[in-house]
């Protein structure tokens, strides 16, 4: 397959770019963090979608090389914020299952801060639940070493798989993502506003923060609001955007 072949090129020659999809606040409507989100402009292909690339890179150990270069990528679009002095948010990246079994993860992370001098507040890791369960090695305590850092840890699509709040609380998670397919359904089903209200409920008991994505419309940011959700994340408020209109909302709404 052309994309799988051509990867390592991309990697190599830095044809990823990475665009980000505000995270707002409901209670004041404040942009309060990022999510970056890795796309590859291709030279022949234009601009490909991660779901094109990256479940191939997730077939082999590329994803831990493609990881790390979000990562640093990261690292390197928000020091190149602070240095232009506009506010910060921690901007979020995704790690794969597959990553979170390298051990020097914490180390590569912690060697990134250090050379684009931002600290670890500045940053976030957000892990599907599949990687609390698959089989490369040791997460749980991958994971206890980048929150020894004062990383910030986001469980995403949240309820999309098997865990349960009552698993979850073995590992160092502040922040759970409602999936969005609950938020799609939060007007048309009953059943899944109650789901949703409970897992809001249930995770601030267990002083965790909870995002909601995939917020497309207006009335559901109104019943994620009334169900005491704390941040919102979706094209309603705004779809992933580059690296200059990403600044742009950054003055404009934080
Ligand atoms: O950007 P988009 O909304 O099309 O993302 C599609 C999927 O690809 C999402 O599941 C998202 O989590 C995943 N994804 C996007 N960027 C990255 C990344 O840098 N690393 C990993 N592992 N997944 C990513
Ligand atoms: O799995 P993860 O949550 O990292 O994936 C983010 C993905 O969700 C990206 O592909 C992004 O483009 C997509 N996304 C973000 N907001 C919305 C939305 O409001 N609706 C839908 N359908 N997808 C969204
Ligand atoms: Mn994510
Ligand atoms: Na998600």
């Amino acid at each position: 397959y052309v994309l799988e072949r051509q990867l390592p090129r991309a990697i190599a020659e830095n044809e990823l770019v990475l665009h980000f999809q505000p995270k707002v606040r409901l209670s004041d409507y404040r942009i309060v963090g990022l999510e970056a989100l890795v796309r590859w402009a291709h030279p022949d292909y234009g601009l490909v979608y991660p779901n094109d690339f990256i479940p191939l890179a997730e077939q082999s150990e590329l994803i831990v090389e493609l990881g790390n270069w979000v990562m640093q990528a990261c690292c390197a679009q928000q020091a190149m914020w602070k240095a232009q002095g506009l506010p910060l948010v921690p901007v979020a990246f995704n790690v794969s299952p597959r990553q979170l079994g390298d051990e020097h993860l914490p180390a590569r992370v912690s060697a990134q801060l250090q050379a684009h001098g931002i600290t670890p507040a500045e940053i976030e890791v957000e892990v599907t639940e599949s990687c609390l369960v698959e089989p490369f090695g040791t997460p749980a305590n991958v994971l206890r070493q980048l929150e020894g850092l004062g990383i910030r840890i986001g469980l995403d699509d949240f309820g999309s798989g098997f865990s349960s709040l009552s698993q979850i609380r073995h590992f160092p998670i502040g922040t759970i993502k409602i999936d969005r397919s609950f938020i799609n359904d939060i007007r048309n089903s009953k059943d899944v506003g109650v789901i949703v209200t409970s897992i809001i409920t249930l995770a601030h008991n267990l002083n965790m923060r909870v995002v909601a994505e995939g917020v497309e419309l207006r009335d559901q940011l109104v019943d994620l609001k009334m169900a005491g959700c704390d941040e919102v994340q979706g094209y309603y408020m705004s779809r992933p955007v580059d690296v200059c209109e990403t600044a742009r909302l950054l003055v404009q709404k934080t």
